[in-house]
């Protein structure tokens, strides 16, 4: 039987809803009066003491030492035992504390009356969600409503939500903020290797010779990784591959500024290379890859005289990196989202995919394809989070697979989609056409971050019923909503994140929350019994109960993590990556997959995917002549600056106005004087910008940051055919000077 909304029961009182279910930390936020936080700080730390906290930005994950007094968090430093960081920080990690205890954090539900958003109770704001979702539900079917949720909150709390959302009010879509992300990286290893599984560890960067970053600024992005890269005693060569001349370009000793959007036809002419050159690893690839025959076949027509004018780059210096990576004994090639974004996403993942397969850089020290991931638990939401997969990269589609998950939750196999969930853009098209009509949103920005905001935007308005749910009542997508539910976000809640080397590490409550924010698991649980399903909690009072949840549907997966003993060993161990099957030893700190060549495919092999370039779809032409190309500012600047801008130091740290770099040619050609401030227009919007004069951006590009909250103004409605992430990187604008 799927669960029904039963509005007659509605609302309850949040506190009696938590006392049903109470535990060690709902015991504690019961004596609070009037406060709603997640328990108190664990009694295991003494009132003045230090514990460690992984950082809650990048996926780097870096472990903290959170220091406190009285029992709460004062101040942060890197901790110099953690296996990750090694002692290192960015400026986001060592300021993470000021945003969360900002005074202008969201403290109380709030609904929209008159066309503002008054402050309400939990009960009254929940039973109006209830109640509003109950009606589209009635008139418009269970279809009606959907979710939209992000990298960015513990595992724990992504499992509640999906199990919550799908299995108990009865959505059948949700997507998240990995889908503007991560999403071109797990179709890409799915298809090639059979599971998402980036294989790698951080001591790939100090072990490599070769180092090849694709579409990755790690000097701004993932600054940790960058210093795991400087600690390298091999003398590495550093390439980078990127349009733009960024800091880490700067830094690497070989720069390929190809043109935007020609990586495949690169990226084939190398492999070609290779193969001409018999530089593979024939040994490697007989054994434990398929289609390498066809893929010989389909490379030959890119020569690198043949492709050298479309990419923009020399013969030679293509020639030079293919005779680079014959030459390296230990080559690893890394991207992020220069390769993610884009039109033809998943196909530029796999032409890196396939340069391993073919030079046998897979398995070994310093070796691997390797997607970088963004968010701290990005990886946590491709595994847990119930979108695009069952929990445990399970299939919706296998029945198989839909009883043993409900066997593990207890519930009807019934309850349970059968078809995938629609991804974000197509929720947002459900939207415009009326079928989706209610939709909660959290812990994600989206009419900032999402492509060509201003469509995006009236999609929004158009929905019966918009939930928010954030740190924060005035972000871009809060401020459309029609309630508000005010979150604990990161040091005031208990959790796991998985880094980008698969690594789970422990979040900690160090401070408390707010006024009246509940974790985002509480909220959850108070939503569900809202909706009549509260039954879904039962077994989880508290999220290592869910974590519990996770070990067990992982089981026999590529990504089993049976093995660990609870948080107390992620604690003991400085995290842990996946796999841990029960019984196999932790051998060491870094482990990386594929040492014994077997991949998780049905057949035990890697498979070479590649398909023929296309263009992209938005040339330059007379009206439009420049490429926008857009992406990370500064290392102290995240996203739509919800946190960051809230902290004082940060802001010192990065310029804090809109600007556009253009090259020095360009400028001149315009007759715009560096510093001045211009319109740049895409047929979609346009955004005021000061001038940025400078020769990082290729002439006919331009470079601005998704920092800016216009900056999506610009952008097109552009998606991958096979990951559908957004092509941020690549759209036509012109400059205007401003009369
Ligand atoms: N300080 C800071 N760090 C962050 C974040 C943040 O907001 N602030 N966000 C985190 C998240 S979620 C993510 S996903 C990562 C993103 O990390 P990165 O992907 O490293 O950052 P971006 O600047 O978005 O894009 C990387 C580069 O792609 C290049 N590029 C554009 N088009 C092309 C192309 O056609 N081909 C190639 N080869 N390159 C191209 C751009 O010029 C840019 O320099 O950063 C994470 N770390
Ligand atoms: N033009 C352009 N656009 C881009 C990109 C680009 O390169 N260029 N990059 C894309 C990428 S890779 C990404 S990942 C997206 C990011 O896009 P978003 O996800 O929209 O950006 P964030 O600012 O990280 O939004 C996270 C929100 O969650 C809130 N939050 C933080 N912690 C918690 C919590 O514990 N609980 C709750 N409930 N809320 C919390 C924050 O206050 C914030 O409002 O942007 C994408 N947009
Ligand atoms: S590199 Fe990433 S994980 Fe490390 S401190 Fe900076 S933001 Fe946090
Ligand atoms: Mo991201």
């Amino acid at each position: 039987m799927k669960s029904k909304l039963r509005l007659a029961d509605l609302p309850r009182r949040p506190a009696d809803i938590l006392k049903q279910h109470e535990g060690p930390l709902t015991r504690d936020l019961l004596r609070t009066p009037g406060h709603f936080g997640l328990g108190q700080v664990p009694e295991r730390l003494a009132p003045e003491a230090t514990t460690r906290i992984v950082c809650g930005y990048c996926s780097t994950g870096c472990g903290l030492t959170a220091h406190l007094r009285g029992g709460r968090a004062v101040n942060l430093s890197p901790d110099p035992s953690y296996p990750v960081n090694l002692g290192m920080a960015c400026p986001k990690g060592w300021e993470a504390l000021s945003p969360m205890q900002a005074p202008d954090r969201a403290t109380t539900p709030l609904l929209r009356k008159e066309g503002e958003l008054v402050p309400a109770s939990w009960d009254e704001a929940l039973g109006e969600m209830a109640s509003r979702f109950g009606a589209v539900a009635e008139t418009h079917g269970q279809g009606a409503a959907a979710f939209l949720s992000t990298g960015q909150i513990p595992t724990e709390e992504m499992l509640a939500l999906g199990v919550l959302a799908k299995f108990g009010m009865g959505m059948r879509h949700g997507d998240g903020n990995t889908r503007q992300c991560m999403a071109t990286a797990v179709v890409a290893y799915k298809e090639a290797f059979g599971f998402d599984a980036p294989p790698y560890t951080y001591a790939d960067f100090e072990q490599s010779d070769v180092i090849v970053l694709v579409g990755s600024n790690l000097c701004i992005a993932h600054p940790i990784m960058w210093e795991r890269i400087c600690r390298n005693p091999h003398d590495p060569e550093i390439v980078v591959v990127d349009p733009r001349k960024t800091e880490t370009a700067m830094a690497a000793t070989q720069h390929h500024a190809i043109r935007p959007k020609s990586d495949l036809p690169f990226f084939y002419a190398i492999a070609r290379e290779l193969i001409r050159r018999g530089a593979i690893d024939r040994e490697f690839v007989d054994a434990h890859t398929e289609g390498f025959e066809a893929f010989r076949r389909f490379v030959e027509p890119y020569a690198i005289e043949a492709v050298a004018p479309d990419v923009g780059v020399a013969p030679d210096a293509i020639r030079h990196l293919a005779r680079t990576i014959e030459r390296g004994e230990r080559v690893s090639f890394w991207w992020t989202m220069g390769v993610n974004q884009s039109h033809e996403a998943v196909r530029t993942a796999q032409a890196l995919i396939n340069l391993a397969l073919l030079t046998g850089n897979i398995g070994r020290p310093g070796t691997g394809a390797n997607s970088i991931t963004g968010q701290c638990n990005a990886m946590g939401s491709r595994l847990f989070s119930n979108t695009t997969c069952l929990p445990g990269g399970h299939d919706f589609e296998n029945p198989a697979h839909r009883t043993k998950i409900a066997g593990l939750l207890g519930i009807e196999p019934s309850r349970i989609p059968e078809e995938n969930s629609l991804a974000y853009d197509q929720i947002l098209d459900e939207i415009e056409a009326g079928r989706i009509r209610a939709l909660w949103v959290i812990a994600t920005n989206g009419a900032h971050s999402w492509i060509q905001q201003g469509r995006a935007r009236e999609i929004l308005a158009k929905l019966d019923v918009l939930v928010v749910q954030d740190l924060y009542a005035d972000t871009e997508t809060a401020v459309l909503a029609d309630i508000v539910l005010p979150a604990a976000g990161w040091g005031e809640k208990e959790g796991t994140f998985i880094n980008s080397e698969r690594r789970i590490g422990l979040l900690k409550k160090v401070h408390e929350a707010p006024g009246q924010a509940l974790a985002d698991f509480h909220i959850f649980r108070l939503v569900a019994e809202a909706f009549g399903c509260g039954d879904l909690f039962a077994r989880w009072p508290k999220p290592e109960d869910v974590f519990e949840t996770m070990q067990e549907i992982s089981k026999g997966q590529p990504c089993d993590i049976s093995g660990i003993e609870g948080y107390a060993m992620l604690e003991r161990e400085g995290g842990i990556q996946w796999p841990l099957a029960e019984g196999q030893p932790l051998e060491s700190s870094e482990r990386r997959l594929f040492a014994d060549g077997r991949f998780p495919s049905a057949d035990g092999r890697a498979r070479f995917c590649f398909e023929s370039p296309r263009a992209a779809p938005e040339a330059p032409d007379d009206a439009y002549p420049f490429v926008l190309l857009t992406g990370r500012g500064s290392s102290s600047q995240w996203h739509t600056q919800t946190r960051t801008r809230r902290s004082a130091v940060l802001r010192k740290l990065y310029r804090d106005e809109c600007g556009v770099e253009i090259h020095p040619k360009d400028a001149k050609r315009l007759g715009i004087e560096p510093e001045e401030v211009v319109c740049v227009r895409s047929r979609r919007g346009s955004l005021e910008a000061r001038a940025w004069v400078r020769e990082t951006v290729p002439e006919g590009a331009l470079f601005i940051s998704m920092h800016d909250a216009a900056t999506n103004r610009l952008t097109q409605s552009v998606v991958d055919p096979y990951s559908r992430q957004p092509a941020y990187k690549h759209c036509a604008v012109r400059l205007e000077r401003i009369a």
